[in-house]
């Protein structure tokens, strides 16, 4: 069978170049290359590399791909601030398509029969994780019988998809992708090092539940884990193939679940001379560290570690139901300082009850911490996520799926009492200098200087893109 994936979608004014692949058509396009099927993937994202920020000419070209590849299926991902983008996609892929159409991802799989309804063009949504349920597919499986798929013709209760021994899966192919995009040097993977990367999973899954997050229903709640022999030989083949490549983003929910599963980690990367191949960044929850396990870590190579860190006051952390504390966030900081360990804090605004005062207290609390880098995101309702279900009002249930809509829905601050014109001029006189500073200081400073000219160069063109634009 030939298999074309297409990535969901990107508003074309918020393209940064290079930034994580997508793993997870890289690991279902591999399984079903590997059993003999073809597989092809329209990258939306990388597309405006090659084409501009030009939504017309990307959705052509998409077009162009399906006509020329002549599929039988063709999947789409979804994630639901990008929804109406995979809408729009489907209506326009059907005028020249009639075969297979599903869709799978965070979204589909949060609100699985209402994207049927609502995407008329689609036959079924995945749910969970597609890999198995597509080979089965593939393999010539009833439809209906299929776990983690669910179609139109289908009243039965819906299935999660589950790869239950992730060491079955094959490596994932970053071919599939334009590597020369993806592992372009650049400051934002790694967040602050000028690094060519790639992204690699060890494990899938969360076991907490944190109010806004979905990727323990994506998942499943608990962590699934590949053995270290095969994340030795995932890694080893990879560089080999990427000669160019000089740091890997583990992206594991929480890489740090299992200590002992870690510290082998460290010493292979150390015992086989892979930590001084190439450097390494994870996520981790704050709560998990422990100094001489980062110490271990700095010297097999990890060099960032991101925290999602949430909030400067411990109110927001129990409103978002993170589990955590201010002082184990602050700890965390702290003992990765200590281990020379890089750290990204993600914090989040607009939360409940934030107030202008919430806002220079983040700020102190960032001038006090010093994180290495760091990023405020707004609280958002994902359906699936404990926050939509008490706040959401049922917003995808009832509305329509355009991207007026979806925008307004994403954009609407229900829980904090700043004004828009309030927190415009809090960011523009008070945080994005800070923000500026610190960042371009912290680049200078983690990069050597044979970097810099590279680093100035392409500060230089995004300037210039910008004026462009403008
Ligand atoms: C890397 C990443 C990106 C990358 C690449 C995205 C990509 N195409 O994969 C970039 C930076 C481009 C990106 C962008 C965005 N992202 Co993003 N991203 C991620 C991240 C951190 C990892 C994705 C990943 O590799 N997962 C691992 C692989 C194995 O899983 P997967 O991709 O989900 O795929 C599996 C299943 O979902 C399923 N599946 C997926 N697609 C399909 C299709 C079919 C047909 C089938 C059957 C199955 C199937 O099978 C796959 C294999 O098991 C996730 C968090 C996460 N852990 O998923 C957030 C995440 C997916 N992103 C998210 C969001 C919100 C965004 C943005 C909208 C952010 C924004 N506000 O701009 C944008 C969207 C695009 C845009 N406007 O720019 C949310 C989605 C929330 C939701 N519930 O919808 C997530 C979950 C982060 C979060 N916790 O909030 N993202
Ligand atoms: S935010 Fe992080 S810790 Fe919380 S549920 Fe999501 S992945 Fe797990």
């Amino acid at each position: 069978m030939r298999f074309l994936f297409i990535t969901h979608g990107i508003e074309t004014n918020l393209f940064q170049g290079p930034h994580w692949l997508p793993l997870g058509f890289a690991y279902i396009g591999t399984l079903l290359k590997k059993h003999g099927h073809e597989v092809e993937v329209f990258d939306r994202y990388a597309a405006i590399d090659r084409l501009g920020q030009d939504a017309e000419k990307i959705n052509q070209a998409m077009l162009n791909a399906i006509k020329t590849f002549a599929p039988d299926v063709v999947g789409l991902s979804t994630v639901s601030p990008m929804i109406h983008d995979a809408v729009y996609c489907a209506k326009i892929i059907r005028d020249v398509f009639d075969g297979t159409m599903l869709a799978g991802g965070h979204h589909a799989t949060a609100l699985p029969r209402l994207t049927l309804e609502k995407i008329p063009e689609l036959d079924g949504v995945g749910i969970g994780e597609g890999e198995e349920s597509l080979l089965a597919f593939a393999q010539g499986k009833k439809p209906d019988e299929i776990k983690g798929l669910h179609w139109r013709k289908n009243s039965g209760k819906e299935s999660f998809g589950r790869v239950e021994q992730l060491d079955l899966l094959p490596f994932p192919d970053f071919s599939l992708f334009d590597t020369a995009f993806y592992t372009r040097r650049t400051s934002s993977i790694i967040r602050g090092f000028h690094l060519s990367t790639l992204s690699m999973l060890t494990s899938r899954g969360c076991s907490q539940r944190c109010s806004f997050c979905t990727e323990s229903l994506t998942y499943g709640g608990g962590v699934r884990f590949h053995s270290i022999d095969y994340i030795m030989e995932m890694v080893k083949r990879a560089l080999k193939q990427y000669p160019h490549v000089e740091g890997i983003y583990f992206h594991d929910n929480d890489f740090m679940f299992d200590p002992a599963r870690v510290e082998n980690i460290c010493r292979r990367f150390i015992e086989t001379g892979l930590a001084k191949r190439f450097v390494w960044a994870i996520q981790a929850r704050a709560d998990r560290l422990k100094p001489d396990l980062l110490r271990l870590m700095r010297k097999a190579g990890c060099i960032k570690m991101e925290i999602g860190v949430e909030a400067a006051l411990q109110k927001n952390l129990d409103s978002v139901r993170k589990g955590t504390t201010v002082d184990t966030n602050e700890k965390a900081l702290r003992l990765c300082r200590d281990a020379g360990i890089s750290v990204h804090a993600y914090l989040l605004t607009k939360t409940q009850n934030e107030s202008l005062a919430d806002l220079d207290f983040t700020l102190k609390w960032l001038k006090k911490n010093r994180p290495d880098t760091f990023s405020l995101h707004p609280l958002l309702r994902h359906p699936g996520s404990v926050l939509y279900k008490e706040t959401g009002n049922r917003f995808f249930e009832t509305q329509n799926w355009t991207r007026e809509s979806v925008l307004r829905f994403y954009n609407e601050d229900i829980f904090s009492k700043v004004t828009p014109q309030e927190r415009k001029n809090w960011a523009l006189s008070r945080y994005n200098p800070f923000y500026k500073r610190h960042h371009r200081i912290i680049r200078y400073k983690v990069n050597p200087i044979r970097k810099w000219p590279q680093m100035l160069y392409e500060a230089l063109a995004r300037r210039l893109k910008k004026l462009f634009a403008k």
